[in-house]
């Protein structure tokens, strides 16, 4: 190493040591002040004990009790529910006439009252699950229109 290089060498090394110094200070710095304030989330992100919202519903213990607003006329009927659960079926009968008519379910052969035009009534009856045919059963009136089907399921 001669002579004139030794300055070279110095400020070389005097380098090193400012870099070396700020290296230093970098790593002293104290790291950013972290927020030490208890995190909110913890709150609401605590496990919440779950409670069943879906109970089974009760059993009624017997068949369903359905009710069919049923409305005659010259010559139709119609139900307000094509498609009821097994069990007792009530049909709400209103006859809106000119004709008498009834209700009767052909395919068991249970037939309601026959009621006068402008007449209300009521027939119960018991139905498994099945397909019906709800008929007025005075002669003709099956003919004339007055059938509908009902779903038992
Ligand atoms: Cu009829």
């Amino acid at each position: 190493m001669g002579f004139r290089e030794r300055p070279l060498a110095l400020a070389v090394l005097g380098l090193m040591g400012i870099g070396l110094i700020g290296v230093i200070a970098l790593q002293t710095v104290p790291p950013p002040a972290v927020p030490t304030k208890v995190p909110q989330a913890a709150a609401t992100t605590a496990p919440v004990l779950s409670s069943p919202t879906a109970a089974p519903a009760a059993s009624s213990g017997g068949g369903a009790s359905t009710t069919i607003n049923t409305t005659e006329k010259d010559f139709a009927i119609a139900l307000d529910n094509s498609s009821v659960s097994a069990g007792s079926v009530t049909f709400k009968i209103n006859n809106q006439g000119p004709s008498p008519h009834n209700i009767t379910i052909k395919e068991l052969k249970k037939m309601s009252d026959t009621f006068d035009a402008g007449k209300t009534g009521q027939f119960t009856v018991d139905l498994p699950a099945g397909t019906y045919t709800v008929i007025c059963d005075i002669p003709g009136h099956e003919q004339l229109g007055m059938h509908v089907m009902l779903t038992v399921k």
